[in-house]
């Protein structure tokens, strides 16, 4: 049975959510204080807008942890900002999620513990903070998605207003078969507006990264009018019935370039469900390239730091009005790209200090370097 204030609600067939994924939680959390609470901003920048635009639910398509390593004090925040949002909404939304590759991943030992079967969401779950959809696809058609049970905190599938939403677990990166059984297993004419929440990636979508290909995906079409996805961390959508919004915040380099965010949509009934899908860009840190060259094969451990704090000056007095005007007010990541001539063996960078004595002295939360030389000797023949 659903809880009395949708109940309630039921009355109207309209309604909206909005939906995300990747929010990777749990990043950058042993090397960067300031980058790890960069994504639990952001999933509390998704909660604050869900607020804002008076949402029914919120969708999150996996890996909304990073990996099954947490540490207490990251754990206790997150927990925090999801009681905190209950308590101002009055629970009135409904977080739900399923489990990404990521949500099953033990990072360091690079094991995976899906035959474990254990996940933060499952602890969230577990304490009600937030709904986990885990259909068991082995089971008849007609018991593959039970309905949520608000008591025992699991189900496959749950209706909020005239939506339902269903959802499984991470299913591999191949899952053509699964994706015949799910669709066996959603109710054909129930007039109800159909959501799928899914963790896997097309192919074609992102260069170089596999994905199923989309006529295994077609199949679904007849059953449903969203399919909401995760994995892709670059954002997408296809024939206005598959969306994927992209990771919340820059997980790795390649994310600062992707075109990412989340989705907010509004259903309207009018003899038939009509749907308004609206891109929204989350205020994530951002990031600043520089790049510095080395002219000459330094020979002293001293000028070398010298030359590349000199030259960063020199750059960044350039950009200055871009390190102000901008409307996040958090110091920028910066990606230091340094070539030219090979230092001489006693001088080789030590990056995680270069880091720390940039960070002391420049407004950057922290340094990523990327170090490509010509060798010396080459160098010099080449200009005899
Ligand atoms: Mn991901």
């Amino acid at each position: 049975m659903l809880p009395k204030i949708y109940l309630e609600k039921q009355d109207s067939k309209d309604f909206s959510f909005i939906h995300a994924s990747d929010l990777h939680l749990g990043s950058h959390q042993y090397r960067n204080e300031e980058r790890a609470n960069d994504f639990i901003n952001a999933f509390e920048e998704i909660l604050t807008l869900a607020k804002l635009n008076e949402v029914d639910f919120i969708l999150l398509g996996g890996d909304v942890f990073t990996s099954l390593e947490m540490l207490p004090g990251k754990l206790t925040r997150i927990i925090s900002v999801i009681l905190n949002f209950k308590k101002s909404t009055q629970n009135q939304i409904q977080i739900i999620a399923i489990e990404g590759n990521h949500d099953i991943r033990k990072f360091s030992l690079g094991v995976r513990f899906r035959n474990r079967g254990q996940s933060w969401l499952k602890l969230l779950a577990s304490l009600g903070m937030l709904i986990l959809l885990d259909a068991d696809l082995n089971a008849s058609p007609e018991n593959r998605f039970t309905l949520y049970n608000f008591n025992t905190n699991s189900g496959g599938k749950v209706q909020i207003k005239n939506a339902i939403i269903y959802g499984t677990r991470y299913l591999g990166e191949n899952p053509k078969e699964e994706l015949l059984k799910i669709k066996e297993a959603i109710e054909k004419n129930d007039g109800l507006f159909h959501i799928l929440l899914q963790h896997f990636g097309i192919e074609g979508q992102m260069e170089n990264v596999p994905g199923i290909n989309y006529k295994d995906v077609e199949c679904l079409k007849e059953r449903i009018n969203y399919l909401a996805l995760g994995h892709f961390h670059l954002q997408f959508t296809i024939k206005n019935w598959i969306y994927n919004p992209g990771s919340s915040e820059a997980t790795c380099t390649s994310d600062f370039f992707f075109k990412r965010g989340i989705f907010l949509v509004k259903v309207s009934y009018d003899h038939g469900y009509k749907k308004e899908v609206k891109q929204l860009k989350l205020l994530n840190r951002r990031a600043v390239w520089i790049n510095i060259y080395f002219k000459i094969p330094f020979q002293n451990k001293d000028h070398l730091k010298e030359y590349i704090l000199k030259m960063l000056e020199a750059s960044l007095k350039k950009q200055e009005p871009l390190l102000i005007n901008h409307r996040n007010h958090h110091k920028p990541c910066l990606f230091l790209k340094i070539n030219g001539i090979k230092p001489y063996k006693g001088c080789k960078i030590n990056e995680k200090e270069l880091n720390q004595v940039i960070c002391e002295k420049f407004p950057f939360v922290n340094v990523k370097i990327y170090q490509k030389f010509t060798e010396p000797i080459k160098s010099i023949i080449k200009y005899l």
